[in-house]
């Protein structure tokens, strides 16, 4: 079967989870850099793969995708290995939940209201901690929203082992964990804890740092 290319810088958290859903699935794959500090992604080439400006977005035997979890079910589909989709409905169901929760919320609470404002920092004035101050009760909110959902004291999100949004949070709490609001967080958040401590014993997670 041929390789696909999956096109996204590697400090993308969206990219990080489709890289880590081909990891854990044992399929090789071309990565392409999107150099999106250079506005890449905003440009006509790329619209025309991305309507939305946004990345990542695979390509496999001239098809292509855009939007992660729909990537992320055709890697699962696809392809032969282990099955990242749960075989048991109501933990397939919380799964897609989680990811709706992450995509819809958590995402934009966590990484754009807070972690792009460090990474991003005024050079001179440093980061807008009024602002920081005041997204962290949101953010906080989404994570523990997603702790209510996860299933039973098994360590991934919804089983035994690793399904969809195990990762997609993965790599949202990689840079989370960077900052205090981050930590303290977590600090409130025992499963969520128990779920990150076995994240991190995951390769997939390992082989996948963002290079900046
Ligand atoms: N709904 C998209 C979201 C992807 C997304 O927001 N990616 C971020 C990088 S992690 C991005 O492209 N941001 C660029 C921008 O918003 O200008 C997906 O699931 O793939």
């Amino acid at each position: 079967m041929s390789k696909p290319t999956l096109h996204g810088p590697t400090y993308s958290t969206f990219a990080r989870t489709i890289r880590m859903a081909l990891l854990e699935k044992g399929v090789d794959y071309d990565l392409v850099h999107v150099d999106m500090m250079a506005g890449v992604h905003l440009q006509r080439d790329w619209l025309e793969r991305h309507p939305f400006g946004k990345v990542p977005a695979l390509e496999h035997n001239g098809f292509a995708i855009y939007e992660s979890n729909a990537i992320a079910h055709y890697i699962d589909d696809a392809f032969p290995g282990r099955r990242l989709a749960h075989p048991n409905v109501h933990r397939r169901t919380r799964d897609q939940q989680i990811v709706d929760v992450i995509n819809g919320y958590a995402y934009k609470r966590i990484i754009v209201d807070i972690v792009l404002r460090y990474y991003f920092a005024d050079k001179e004035k440093g980061p807008d901690m009024a602002a920081i101050a005041e997204a962290t009760p949101a953010a906080e909110h989404a994570l523990a929203a997603i702790q209510d959902l996860m299933l039973g004291s098994d360590p991934y999100l919804v089983g035994r082992d690793v399904s969809f949004s195990d990762l997609f949070l993965a790599p949202i709490i990689g840079y989370f964990v960077q900052f205090p609001e981050g930590t303290r967080a977590m600090a409130k958040l025992p499963k969520l804890s128990h779920w990150w401590l076995a994240m991190q014993q995951r390769p997939s997670l390992a082989a996948t740092a963002p290079q900046m």
